[in-house]
């Protein structure tokens, strides 16, 4: 059903927020019906959903359980809404969000089908100056990017792509009426967390599937499933518990790390905790002991164990050798769940292409070619993933004071205060922005801590009569370093194909961008600033 667009006059507004996925449906609501501001999104979709609303590819879910994949800030939204299933599927996380669309009357604050293609900073007016696609400009006192982490599709640029005869898709730009598989030699591109979960759906109606490997992958078992009744019933009567427990913990998920080390126990218990982690599934796997993530010797236990699990599920020795050729540590980069993506290959119309040893060279009008072999197909899907973090910001082409560009201000990597803001961009916010928790978290977590953060900021800015807010002194110099630190009392940098560290983009500076502290160090971070009058940050009149 597509959002009728509102008449639109043009004129200034308090607040103008960019997107309206999780980010920017909560923002609107605190600003327009807390703070009683003049706000207003811009999305360029037909609705609803932000990232969920492009990402319609085949096997699309969460991997976050569906009973804290949601908002908490208000504990009616939260009981009267019933997820299904133990991971929400992408049509269902559409149909939450369009019910919190219409619970709050949102819609009449959203411009749909309106892309921003340029945002600018006017020194003398002290506003921001917005420009769309279709030539409207507007103006605001604050502007708020809730643009999402992974919505600027990166696809290859491989030689010959426009010659393809066939139909090729990215999973993040996906058709809204599908794509029909039936008897159909397609390749896959990329196996991260996205081409996991497609993989096994495609498989199933395809004559013939193809995944083309690059970077091979741990999986974990989902084990999804359907939720009982008596779930149903725990998740409406804890809301309380559900909201404490995402976010007194380090990654927003509803479980804690435990407090055991990988050395605590014997090799026997050990692998008795990995089977049994395994058995329950999902990304709980990594909580298993406190120093995964930072002892790669602990990390290895992991990865023997995952290894020979891909051994055990595929048959094809020379197959489950390639995917079990693994070179970064466990969960180093974002660790996919499934659901049969290794038993997919066991399917007679499923192959495997290892493309990092015949790397690929070109497309042709009947297929792909790598440097040793070339494939017939008739649907390509990349599920090459993101310009994560950045490139959602920087295609907005945004400039601050002085006609400095974000991109220029980027040109080697993110600078930020906090995730939040940049300076020389003064009353511009970013929501789960580099430097922030964001991805190594569960989103909607970080997403309400920003929104909720912002909306105070602005609510104290406005009773104070402060008029500017931007990062000031040392704030950025020393927050990237606390992002560099904390990164790096972890084995994350160590995947060193990582889209946390931008190596996905080629030319992309590599920094790792999210701030890996943990969520509730995070947040008291925050709060700590703003409570002592946003120190970091000048305040002028
Ligand atoms: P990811 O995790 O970035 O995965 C993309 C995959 O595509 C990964 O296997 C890449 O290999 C592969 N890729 C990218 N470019 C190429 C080229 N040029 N040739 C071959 N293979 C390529 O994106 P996803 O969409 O799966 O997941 C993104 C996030 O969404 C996920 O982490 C969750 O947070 C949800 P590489 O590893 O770079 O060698």
């Amino acid at each position: 059903m597509p959002d009728a667009m509102p008449t639109h006059t043009p004129r200034d507004y308090d607040a103008l927020i960019i997107g309206a996925g999780f980010a920017g449906m909560y923002q609107l609501h605190l600003l327009r019906d807390r703070l009683k501001l003049d706000a207003l999104v811009l999305e360029a979709g037909e609705g609803v959903g932000g990232t969920w609303y492009w990402n319609r590819y085949p096997g699309a879910r969460c991997d976050s359980e569906s009973h804290c994949y949601n908002y908490t800030f208000s504990k009616e939204l939260f009981e009267e809404w019933e997820w299904t299933e133990r991971y929400p599927q992408q049509a269902e996380i559409m149909r939450y969000l369009n019910h919190v669309a219409d619970r709050f009357d949102l819609r009449h604050s959203i411009h749909f089908g309106t892309s921003v293609v340029g945002a600018h900073y006017d020194e003398p007016a002290n506003c921001w100056t917005v420009t769309t696609e279709a030539g409207e400009t507007l103006r605001a006192r604050f502007l708020i990017t809730a643009v999402g982490c992974l919505s600027t599709a990166n696809v290859p640029n491989i030689p010959g792509l426009s010659s393809f005869a066939g139909d090729w898709y990215h999973t993040g730009r996906w058709p809204h009426d599908g794509v029909d598989f039936t008897g159909k030699r397609v390749g896959l591109i990329g196996t991260g967390s996205t081409g996991i979960q497609a993989a096994p759906v495609i498989a199933e109606a395809a004559g013939h599937l193809t995944v083309f490997q690059r970077t091979a992958n741990y999986s974990v078992p989902a084990h999804n499933a359907p939720l009982s009744g008596d779930f149903k019933q725990w998740v409406r009567s804890n809301h309380a518990g559900i909201r404490h427990i995402t976010r007194a913990n380090t990654n927003g998920q509803p479980f804690y790390i435990e407090d055991r080390s990988v050395w605590d126990v014997s090799p026997e218990e050990r692998e008795a905790l990995y089977e049994a982690a395994w058995a329950k599934g999902g990304l709980q796997f990594r909580a298993v002991f406190r120093d995964l993530l930072s002892d790669k010797t602990a990390n290895d236990t992991a990865v023997t164990f995952l290894k020979n699990k891909i051994r055990q599920i595929v048959h094809d020795p020379a197959t489950a050798e390639l995917l079990a050729d693994i070179d970064h540590p466990y969960a180093a980069k974002r660790p996919p769940i499934d659901t049969g993506y290794f038993e997919a290959f066991n399917r007679s119309n499923v192959s495997l292409v290892d493309v990092r040893a015949a790397s690929i060279v070109g497309i042709t009008p009947d297929g792909l070619r790598t440097t040793e072999a070339t494939y017939k197909l008739d649907i390509i899907v990349f599920a090459t993933g993101f310009d994560a973090m950045t490139g959602p910001l920087l295609r907005l082409d945004i400039t601050g004071r002085d006609g400095v560009s974000l991109r220029d201000a980027w040109a080697a990597g993110p600078r930020t205060y906090l995730g939040l803001q940049i300076e020389g961009f003064p009353n511009l916010f970013t929501i789960t922005g580099p430097g922030s928790p964001s991805v190594l978290t569960n989103m909607p977590v970080a997403i309400e801590q920003h929104a909720e953060w912002i909306a105070d900021c602005i609510s104290h800015l406005l009773e104070q009569g402060i008029s500017r807010i931007e990062p000031a002194g040392d704030a950025v110099k020393d927050w990237v370093g606390q992002v560099n630190a904390a990164a790096d009392a972890t084995l994350l940098p160590l995947a060193s194909s990582s889209w946390y560290l931008g190596a996905n983009v080629p030319g992309k500076p590599r920094v790792f961008m999210p701030y890996a502290g943990g969520m509730a160090r995070y947040r008291a971070i925050c709060e700590d600033v703003a409570s002592s009058g946003y120190q970091g940050f000048a305040l002028s009149r």
